[in-house]
């Protein structure tokens, strides 16, 4: 299928085949070689922040901030706040890191209900982890609200945006964010990960903890110093990464104008969910309809994998047995339906789209 959501796409191949060889030459395949270096100044760059480490994907970046966050609470705060409306790697990070996810509410642009967030602090709750879902962001007033709770965002969708309110780039809010650059991702690659922060303390944790916890200042030999995993990106997937830093302005600007002609052609019979804020990347392309489950079989019966991105966690099996009521959560995943985009997506693509929409609309109202 050609119309798919998030076809990976690294551009400048050239220049990338020329960095694998580069790789082959140089036996430098992991363990934090330039390639991954480079990654992290750019990142850094890019998004104003002090520190950027690298990690193999979001899910172990994740990991690593609750992991951290664990050294720095009591025995009795146990909890991480999250929202169920998410890819279920949030709610598994929580678990492998030994906290307890609390699932909250969201608002119809996917960001924690503050309401139902008061709801859920409380004195065992060690941290908030709010999701920066499809180019929306989470208000800043979390942050003020909950000064004395530790905050990692999930923002695995949300690499080169910016806040409204501050003006500053996303990647250095709260104690630390974590974007995701997988093949379906915006400027994604080959599996890839990146945590930003401006604490020390977490990005020296964060490189150790990567590293199965060997402290990287520690000389040739290495001291292990505390538990660790193996979250290092090899350098194949940094030179990849690196490919797609150096496109970041064209394959933006492609996933903007894919936006602009879908919220053009678009029939008013599908809610289309704008992005929350002005500098968006406008990495997924969200609709929201009564009919989902249709319009999906109408739409791959076409030719066109569309997504039903997310199912809610709370009523997934190994969740389950948390007995919560999300009743916003619960109607948004009945209805909400992610459409291809991309830069191997063209105008005509989406035109061929938004015209299956319209016609399944004509069909849907004259049953
Ligand atoms: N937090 C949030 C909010 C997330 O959404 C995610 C990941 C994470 C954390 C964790 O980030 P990572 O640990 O992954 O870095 C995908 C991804 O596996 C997952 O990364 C992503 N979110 C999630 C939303 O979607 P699938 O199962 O939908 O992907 P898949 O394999 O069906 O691929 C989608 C389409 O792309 C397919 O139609 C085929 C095409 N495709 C995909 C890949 C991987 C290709 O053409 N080539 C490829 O290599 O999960």
């Amino acid at each position: 299928m050609d119309y798919v959501v998030g076809k990976p796409q690294i551009l400048n191949q050239d220049l990338f085949k020329k960095r694998v060889e580069d790789i082959l030459y140089t036996n430098q395949y992991s363990n934090i070689g330039k390639y991954t270096q480079e990654v992290e100044d750019v990142i850094k760059e890019i998004l104003h922040v002090n520190h950027a480490v690298a990690v193999n994907n979001a899910t172990s970046g994740l990991e690593i901030c609750l992991a951290y966050i664990k050294t720095k609470v009591s025995k009795t705060q146990t909890q991480v706040v999250i929202p169920s409306f998410t890819f279920v790697a949030t709610a598994h990070a929580v678990i492998r890191a030994g906290f307890t996810p609390v699932f909250c509410d969201i608002l119809n642009d996917f960001t924690l209900d503050i309401d139902d967030l008061d709801n859920k602090v409380c004195s065992k709750t060690a941290a908030i982890m709010p999701v920066n879902l499809f180019g929306n962001l989470n208000p800043v007033d979390i942050l003020t609200k909950y000064r004395d709770l530790h905050v990692v965002y999930d923002s695995a969708h949300a690499f080169n945006m910016v806040d409204d309110i501050t003006t500053r780039y996303v990647g250095g809010f709260g104690n630390a964010e974590v974007f995701s650059f997988h093949p379906t991702k915006i400027c994604g690659g080959m599996e890839y990960g990146v945590i930003t922060t401006n604490d020390q303390d977490l990005a020296d944790f964060a490189r150790r903890y990567r590293n199965f916890g060997f402290d990287p200042a520690a000389g040739p030999h290495g001291e292990c110093v505390s538990i660790g995993m193996n979250a290092k990106p090899n350098e194949i997937q940094s030179a990849a990464i690196l490919c797609q830093m150096e496109n970041i302005v064209d394959i933006c600007e492609h996933y903007f104008q894919n936006y602009l002609i879908y919220k053009n052609n678009l029939p008013s019979s599908v809610v289309f969910c704008e992005p929350n804020v002005e500098f968006s990347n406008y990495s997924y392309i969200i609709i929201r309809s009564k009919h989902r489950d249709k319009l999906w079989q109408y739409l791959y019966d076409n030719g066109v994998f569309a997504r039903i991105y997310f199912q809610p966690i709370h009523k997934m099996k190994p969740y389950f047995k948390v007995k919560e009521s999300l009743p916003n959560t619960e109607l948004i995943s009945s209805e909400v339906l992610a459409l291809p985009t991309g830069t191997h997506i063209s105008p005509d693509c989406i035109l061929f789209i938004c015209n299956l929409i319209s016609k399944f609309s004509e069909i849907e109202s004259s049953c």
